[in-house]
Order: structure tokens, then C-alpha cells, then sequence
């Protein structure tokens, strides 16, 4: 083996270990320097996996393609592995962990051979925050180690973090493709068959193990993995919170800035709100993050958020100068794509982009495509992967260790009828109900039926490595740690309300900064609102709707109570508490009652 560049035990132990049972042909520490990303960029062009890009249109730029079977997050194969099955709860996949331990060992017994086994140390959260926190992820995928670099903060630095003595979460990945000698690799090695993945999950050691898929929060462990899933059951037991959230500034054309987190589900717009052009003159947003919040109580009871990852890992498609022109600009240079189309020029395409389409270009399988083909260019669900740094509208606080005080927690997701544009909690535990009864059409972001309406709470569903009722008791539970008054306002948004022949009823994008615009004004008690059984909603004139293009009924609408719409969701929510146990709160039983009862008076 290499010479290891440290000397912390459990890590040169475990490293040990992993080369026994993974049998791979070398063993590379990564240091996290610009030189050894572009040689392992150079590496992944030479194997075929990277197409480098055109250098003067976009400097620094690959494309990669992923096999056809290994395109999204499989949540049907990701499980917690805790050491009773009800403290997974009823969302989540649960199997015994001694059991799962044997069958995963057998599963990467030889699994790294012909291949480099990668030692990735990396720090979610910025150095010296009171929530940082170290993994090491051993991977057999150079895509796997160039992606994470720009999400985290990865390398030497960690290792000098980590010392001797000090602590990490063990995240052993391989893609699940030994080569045998002399055989040839291909593109985008990793297990085509999706009985045979795994992304496992141990809350209790804690530890992370996923075999078989080298795609986005599958493989790259920092993010779903070790900053939801394992973060999460961390942050309920040190009294913190992590979070599927954004975390952005809005400025008002005075200069009063407020910090706000918002929960959407994967693929519903959370990098287009976190990093929007306000439509409205004078109106500033910044971004901070666009997928995870870590949130603490401070020591002066507010809650503070930070952003734990470095870089973006966004949805091409539907990505362009008008829907997102700060992300547009963001992966100017030193960017990875996912599954977007190839131009003949060496750029990148996709669907929705803003930009007409190239007379023919290569699709996300590597075919010949042109206009009019009735295959899409780009997959779906392809991704780009970002620095945040690069980001026109990063917020200056983004690394502050001690993250921001949010003013307003917004939840949302993609609801075609009923939800209105936007409602506020009456309180907090009505904000923890509406939170608890998100939901959203499916997305192409995991494997399965899009489109399709699923109950997702706070947008955690996918990433909530315990119990549901009890992750709900927790943020029920915070007035009782914290002066409530300092509490940020909780908000419920739907831009994706359609009429009956599918039109969209708003505009949605640049213009939702009249809808954030509403929401900074009623949390300095500006605004005007209307009470009703559902919450507060605004009144048309405390809307700002100067300048746009949206017919009275519309708007009339959106911000409308419709009561049989609204009985079928009580119900719905209330099918969807019972199917969370008797671990759900006995409050958000209340809670639903109190709309039920409000509705019918
Ligand atoms: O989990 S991923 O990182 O692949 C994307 C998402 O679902 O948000
Ligand atoms: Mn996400």
C-alpha cells in the first residue's frame, strides 16, 4: 500500500480493512489539490468517461454519460440499517444489521479488483463550525472523487482536522464492477441489475455503505447520505436540525435583509429559488445554499443555518437564462455534466434551455439525435455539478461557521390544484403541520413513476434516517427550548398550481420574488393577510403584482380557500398520519382537526 499521509488509527485500520475485503489493484490518498483533480480529469477523458468540452466556450468543462441504468437516486434499494426496525419507522426500507452486514460483505468481497480504491477525507460544513463534521469515503470511482471535490471541502486539510484521535463517518462505496486482467472497462462501470444495488445506511455506528451505483446521491456520500440521512438522527440527538433545505438573503430596496431556508422536494425548483433574479426593482436575493441546511438554536434563541456542501449538483433540464441565469452563469467553467446533450461543437444541450436547439448533436446514450426526435437529448434528470463559489449572487456569510438567522421557513412543492400560491402558519406547530403534509408530484430525481402525487414531509421523506414521528416531535419540540417569539415564520408556496387544461395559473421564477416580498413584509408585521381556516394568505393589494401579466382571476385563484379541494387533502393527510404509527405526534392530530373543524364552521 501507499504511503498513508496520516496517521489517525481508526482510518489507517479501517483503510486496512477495506483493502482486504475489496481486493483493489492500488490504493490512492486524495489530497484535494487542483493538480490531482485535472490529472484524474485527464484519467476519466483517457477511459473514456469524460468528454472534455469546448475549452474557450466553457474552460475546464467535461460531460459524462452514465450507463442507461443508473441515472437517479434508488429509494427503493436504500435502507437504515438500525438496530430495531421501528426506529427506521414506516418510510423507510429497515433491515436487521448483522444480516445486512453479510450480505453487503459479500457483495464487495473482490468488488474494487483492476480498480484504484480512492481515499477521499472530507469536511461537510466549513472548517471550525460547532456542527462540521468529517467522513471518508472509499470509493473505486475517480468520477466519484472529481464530483466530490467540488462538493465539499475534501483533502489534506481534513486529514490535518482529523489528527490522530479524531473521529469520522466511514462512507465505503464502490461501483460494483471488478475488472478482471486484461479486460476492457467501459464508459461508466456499475451494477446494471437494481436488484443488486444497495445504499445502506448504519445511523446507530454511524457508517455508510453503498454498492453498485455511481450516480449523484448514491455515490457521492457526503450529500444524501451522510448530510440527511445520518446527519439527521446526529442533529435530533445533539438537539440540532439537518435539513432538505435552500438557504438565501432577500434584501429589500431599503437594504433589510432577511435569511430564509425553504423545504422543496428533489427536482422542484430549489436551486431556481435559491439563486433568483428578483423580477421586483430594487429587490436582492442572495444564495447560500441549494439543497441542505444544518440549522442550530444560537445563543440568542434564534435558529441559525449553514450550508454543509461546497458546490451545486442541479437539474439541467429546464435550466436556462430565464428560468435560472445565475446558475447559467455559475457553470461558466470547472463544471461537471451529467447526461446533458453534446453539440457538434463540444457544448452542452438540453431541453428548455432557452437556447434553439443544434441542428444535431449526440444525446445522453451517446446517439445521433435531432430536433424533432422523439426521444429527449438530455436525460431527465441530468445534472450539473458546480462550484458555489463561482455562483454571481453567493451570499458573502455562505462559509460563516456560525451559518445565519433565518426570519422564515418555507415549504413547497409541485401541487396542481388546491395549494395556494403562498399561506402562513398561524404558529409554529400549525408551520410543523403544514410542514408535515407536504407533498409533490413525483420527479424524475429517483428511480420510478413521475408525476404521480406522494405525501413528502418537510421534503425529507427520501433523507430522514429515523422515525418520521419522532423527526416531526422534534421540530414540534422546539418552543419548548427556545423563546417562540424568536422563532422564525413558517410559509407554505405552490407555483405549480395549473387549471383544468394544464395552463400554468403563475408565472413562477423571477416573478416569485413578489411572493418572498410578501413574506419579508409580513415578518416585520408589514403586510396585510386574511385569516382564514387554512392560514393566513395575503389580500390581492398587499401582493405586489405591479407590471404583471397575470389575469385578476388567476390571481383570484391561487389565492383562493376552495373547500372541497381542501376536505379531500384533510382526509388524504390524515390516511397518510395513520400509515406514520403511533409515534406521530398527538398535536398534528389536533392540528388537522382544528383546519377540519375551522372549515366546516
Ligand atoms: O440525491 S441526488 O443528489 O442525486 C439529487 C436529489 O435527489 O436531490
Ligand atoms: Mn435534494
Amino acid at each position: 500500500m501507499a504511503e498513508a499521509p496520516t496517521r489517525n488509527r481508526k482510518l489507517l485500520a479501517w483503510v486496512e480493512e477495506v483493502v482486504k475485503l475489496c481486493e483493489p489493484a492500488g490504493v490512492h490518498w486524495c489530497d484535494g489539490s487542483e493538480n490531482e483533480y485535472r490529472l484524474l480529469c485527464d484519467e476519466l477523458t483517457r477511459s473514456g468517461t469524460f468528454t472534455p468540452l469546448d475549452p474557450t466556450a466553457r474552460p475546464q468543462c467535461y460531460l459524462a454519460r452514465s450507463h442507461p441504468s443508473d441515472v437517479a437516486r434508488v429509494e427503493d434499494r436504500t435502507y437504515i440499517c438500525s438496530t430495531r426496525q421501528e426506529d427506521a419507522g414506516p418510510t423507510n426500507n429497515w433491515a436487521e444489521p448483522a444480516e445486512m452486514k453479510k450480505t453487503l460483505t459479500s457483495f464487495f468481497q473482490g468488488s474494487m479488483k483492476g480498480r484504484t480504491l480512492y481515499v477521499i477525507p472530507f469536511c461537510m460544513g466549513p472548517f471550525g463550525s460547532p456542527l462540521a463534521k468529517i467522513g471518508v469515503e472509499i470509493t473505486d470511482s475517480a468520477y466519484v472523487v472529481v464530483n466530490m471535490r467540488i462538493m465539499t471541502r475534501m483533502g489534506n486539510r481534513v486529514l490535518a482536522e482529523l489528527g490522530q484521535d479524531g473521529e469520522f463517518v466511514p462512507c465505503l462505496h464502490s461501483v460494483g464492477a471488478p475488472l478482471e486482467p486484461g479486460a476492457p472497462d467501459v464508459a461508466w462501470p456499475c451494477e446494471p441489475d437494481p436488484s443488486r444495488k444497495y445504499i445502506v445506511h448504519f445511523p446507530e455506528e454511524p457508517s455508510i455503505w453503498s454498492y453498485g451505483s455511481g450516480y449523484g446521491g448514491n455515490a457521492l456520500l457526503g450529500k444524501k447520505c451522510l448530510a440527511l440521512r445520518i446527519a439527521s438522527v446526529i442533529a435530533r440527538r445533539e438537539g440540532w436540525l439537518a435539513e432538505h433545505m435552500l438557504i438565501m438573503a432577500v434584501t429589500s430596496p431599503q437594504g433589510r435583509t432577511h435569511y430564509l431556508a425553504a423545504a422543496f422536494p428533489s427536482a422542484c425548483g430549489k436551486t431556481n429559488l435559491a439563486m433568483m433574479q428578483p423580477s421586483l426593482p430594487g429587490w436582492k436575493v442572495r444564495t447560500l445554499g441549494d439543497d441542505i441546511a444544518w440549522i442550530r438554536l444560537g445563543e440568542d434563541g434564534r435558529l441559525y443555518a449553514m450550508n454543509p456542501e461546497t458546490g451545486f449538483f442541479g437539474v439541467a433540464p429546464g435550466t436556462s437564462r430565464v428560468s435560472n441565469p445565475n446558475a447559467m452563469a455559475t457553470f461558466c467553467c470547472n463544471s461537471i455534466f451529467t447526461n446533458v446533450a453534446l453539440t457538434s461543437n463540444k457544448d452542452v444541450w438540453w431541453e428548455d434551455m432557452g437556447v434553439a436547439p443544434p441542428p444535431v448533436a449526440t444525446d445522453w446514450q451517446g446517439n445521433e439525435w435531432t430536433p424533432g426526435s422523439d426521444r429527449k437529448a438530455a436525460h431527465p434528470n441530468a445534472r450539473f455539478t458546480a462550484p458555489a463559489s463561482q455562483c454571481p449572487v453567493i451570499d458573502p456569510d455562505w462559509e460563516n461557521p456560525a451559518g445565519v438567522p433565518l426570519s422564515a421557513i418555507l415549504f413547497g412543492g409541485r401541487r396542481p390544484n388546491t395549494i395556494p400560491l403562498v399561506n402562513e402558519a398561524f404558529d409554529w406547530e400549525h408551520g410543523v403541520f403544514l410542514g408535515s403534509s407536504a407533498g409533490s408530484e413525483t420527479t424524475t430525481a429517483a428511480l420510478g413513476k413521475a408525476g404521480v402525487m406522494r405525501r413528502d414531509p418537510f421534503a425529507m421523506l427520501p433523507f430522514c434516517g429515523y422515525h418520521m414521528g419522532d423527526y416531526l416531535a422534534n421540530w414540534l419540540s422546539l418552543p419548548e427550548r427556545t423563546d417562540r417569539s424568536k422563532l422564525p415564520k413558517i410559509f407554505f408556496v405552490n407555483w405549480f398550481r395549473k387549471d383544468e387544461q394544464g395552463r400554468w395559473l403563475w408565472p413562477g421564477y423571477s416573478e416569485n420574488s413578489r411572493i418572498l416580498k410578501w413574506i419579508c413584509e409580513r415578518v416585520d408585521g408589514k403586510a396585510g393577510h386574511v385569516s382564514t381556516p387554512i392560514g393566513r394568505l395575503p389580500t390581492i393589494s398587499s401582493l405586489d403584482l405591479s407590471g404583471l401579466q397575470v389575469k385578476a382571476d388567476d390571481i383570484r385563484r391561487l389565492l383562493s380557500v376552495e373547500k372541497e379541494g381542501w376536505q379531500q387533502e384533510l382526509d388524504n393527510i390524515g390516511a397518510y398520519y395513520e400509515r406514520l404509527g403511533d409515534r406521530l405526534p398527538p398535536r398534528l392530530w389536533q392540528e388537522l382537526e382544528k383546519v377540519r373543524q375551522r372549515l366546516t364552521d
